[in-house]
């Protein structure tokens, strides 16, 4: 069978898994909130990457029924977490959005059912959304982000500085984070440009009144320059790999 077929089937049967990577506020240590990431491991298989199945969801349109799973199982997972700790968490989770749900979709009545059916305030949704999403349809992108705000959600621009969005729409549109692409973290290391497009696109969210976080971060040396840099929020193996759900909050239990 071809993957698309399997994917539908994997979806019709519930069979796709959601991860849950950390985000640490770089200066106090602290996890303030959780990147959810679709994981699909296949009886015959093994582990499919979303790097092979999400482009394959988005040129079937099984991406919108993927996106909206997504978005219940993210919801129903933290309010379910606030349930099992009796209160009110100070944690948020990411949700990745694709260009092809923001073309096709009604992300805000899809959000608003989320956030009506597991009981969570607005706040604590984060919608990653790509250039892609902007470029395709400016005028349509600029509805649906200030509609999710209306919501009283957080809007981040995922991968940043990988896509072809002009800046312009930055100041537009009403983006509170901007998520440093992992090429440009991993970068740093080795290559002296990449710290200057970091500090670069550092100064330009600060100056915004934008937020930041550097995803990639694989070494302390990285989360230490990052957070003398002035980046407010890192993610990636050094802290923690994508964690099941029952890890993922148990993780952040051993960590206050
Ligand atoms: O999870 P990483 O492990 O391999 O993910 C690879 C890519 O797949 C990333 O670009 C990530 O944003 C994307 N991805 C993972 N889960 C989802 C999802 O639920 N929806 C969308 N649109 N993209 C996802
Ligand atoms: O495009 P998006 O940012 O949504 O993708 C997140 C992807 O990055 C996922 O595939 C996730 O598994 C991966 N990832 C998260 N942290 C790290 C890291 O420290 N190193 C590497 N190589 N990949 C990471
Ligand atoms: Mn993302
Ligand atoms: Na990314």
């Amino acid at each position: 069978f071809s993957i698309e077929t399997e994917l539908r089937r994997a979806l019709d049967r519930d069979l796709l898994d959601l991860f849950y990577q950390p985000l640490v506020d770089l200066k106090t240590g602290e996890v303030t909130g959780f990147e959810a990431l679709a994981r699909w491991h296949h009886e015959d298989r093994g582990e499919i990457s979303p790097t092979e199945f999400i482009p394959v969801a988005e040129e079937s349109g099984l991406i919108l029924t993927l996106g909206r799973w997504a978005m219940d199982r993210a919801a129903t997972t933290l309010a379910g977490w606030d349930a099992r700790e009796g209160e009110t968490l100070p944690l948020y989770v990411g949700v990745n959005l694709s260009a092809i749900q923001v073309a096709r979709d009604d992300i805000a009545a899809m959000v608003a059912g989320a956030l009506r059916s597991s009981g969570l305030s607005g706040e604590r949704l984060t919608l990653e959304l790509t250039e892609s999403a902007i470029v395709q349809d400016p005028r349509r992108a600029t509805r649906v982000f200030d509609a999710l705000k209306a919501l009283d959600t957080t809007v981040a621009m995922d991968d940043f500085g990988t896509g072809y969005s002009s800046l312009a729409y930055l100041q537009r549109l009403p983006i509170d984070v901007l998520k440093i692409d992992r090429s440009f973290v991993t970068g740093m290391m080795i290559d002296p440009d990449s710290v200057a497009i970091v500090r670069a696109v550092l100064s330009l969210a600060d100056a915004l009144g934008m937020a930041t976080t550097a995803e990639g971060i694989e070494s302390r040396e990285l989360a230490t320059t990052l957070a003398a840099l002035g980046c407010s929020s890192g993610q990636g193996y050094f802290f923690a790999r994508p964690l099941a759900a029952e890890d993922a909050i148990d993780y952040w239990r051993s960590r206050q």
